[in-house]
């Protein structure tokens, strides 16, 4: 246009490739609270949102769109066609059902693979050397079958996993020490869920062991009863749930942190869901959450935690569960 051809002069072809595209699969309540989360955090100005409800893809889009000048003029995109996903360093899969009020999480499980069958193939077309984030639910038999699906290398395939966890831990623990969360060290592992494991064998303030001053810390003899902060972990999701009907919030700032630490290369250290196969004496392909070193090549390390003949039981007795569920699911 000649107005523009008087205002601009070129120099040199625009390059579209902001090196931070990141597709977020389903906009519904968890998709929508990563997308503001990333936006809002400037983690990325390229995002790129797909779902089968095309309306509400439509008008979450020009809802964003109408605040891209305040948020790092970011460049956003909805579509159902996968085509609009082309070269995404990261895809985020956040579609599918969601657990009712008391439903829990492994009760969604065929339903949701039907859903992945769907997905996965269409964003490896487009993007054969992305990063898959998974958060569908349960989320650690779906990362699973991302993996068996798409035929990647493990490290390309991360689920959200006990990430949420750990931090709902380390909240609690926050409001009982009267701590800042991230001076709470502390994590938990295993199933995103009902069977997750809380390391209170490593929980730590400033290098400070809360084992040694209480040897009995997390167990069932303890007489000061810390085991309850890990029940309300694991009470949270179905609380939330009851109360508003879904979570979102924390979700969202939860996959913030790892496409942040993933994008930016930082080699920082979250739980989420990988295979355990040949760790803590486990040897099946089964998928569930410890700390891992995460980074623009997606899981870089997996961080062996010593563990106590308790905490390792119970992982494996989560292994074990798993294990059973994954068999059952029919490809
Ligand atoms: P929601 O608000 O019902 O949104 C789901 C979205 O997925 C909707 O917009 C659907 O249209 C879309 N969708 C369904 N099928 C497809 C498909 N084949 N292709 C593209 N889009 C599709 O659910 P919500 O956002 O609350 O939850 C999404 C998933 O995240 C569920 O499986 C939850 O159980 C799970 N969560 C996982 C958490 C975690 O910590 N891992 C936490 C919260 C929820």
């Amino acid at each position: 246009m000649a107005t523009i051809n008087k205002v601009l002069q070129s120099r040199q072809e625009k390059v579209i490739d902001t090196g931070n595209k990141v597709t977020v699969v389903g906009v519904g309540q968890v998709g929508m609270a990563t997308v503001f989360s990333l936006l809002t955090q400037g983690v990325t100005n390229n995002i790129v949102m797909v779902d089968t409800n095309d309306d509400k893809l439509k008008g979450e889009m020009m809802d964003l769109q109408h605040g891209s000048a305040f948020l790092c003029n970011a460049t956003i995109k909805a579509g159902t066609d996968y085509s609009i996903t082309a070269d995404s360093q990261i895809c985020v899969i956040a579609a599918g059902v969601r657990q009712m009020e008391g439903e829990d999480r492994r009760n969604l499980v065929q339903r949701n693979v039907e859903v992945l069958k769907g997905i996965v193939p269409q964003l490896l077309k487009y993007s054969p050397n992305t990063i898959f984030l998974i958060t569908s639910n349960p989320v650690d038999v779906l990362t699973y079958v991302t993996w068996k699906i798409s035929g990647l290398p493990k490290h390309r395939v991360i689920g959200s996993g006990t990430n949420l966890d750990s931090a709902r831990f380390r909240y609690l623990l926050s409001q009982k020490l009267s701590i800042a969360p991230t001076s709470c060290h502390a994590y938990i592992i295993g199933e995103h869920g009902d069977s997750s494991v809380p390391v209170w064998s490593s929980v730590n303030i400033a290098g400070v062991r809360l084992r040694d001053l209480n040897k009995n810390i997390g167990l069932d003899c303890d007489e000061e009863n810390w085991k309850e902060t890990h029940t309300q972990v694991v009470q949270s999701a179905y609380e939330v749930i009851k109360l508003k009907g879904y979570t979102s919030w924390a979700i969202g700032l939860s996959l913030t942190q790892l496409i942040k630490a993933i994008l930016t290369n930082v080699a920082s250290v979250h739980a989420v869901t990988t295979s355990l196969k040949g760790e803590h004496g486990i040897t099946e392909d089964v998928f569930l959450s410890l700390p891992c070193v995460l980074g623009r090549n997606g899981i870089l390390d997996v961080i062996r935690q010593p563990l106590t003949d308790v905490e390792r039981e119970q992982l494996l007795q989560s292994a074990k569960v798993m294990a059973e569920v994954q068999s059952n699911i029919k490809f």
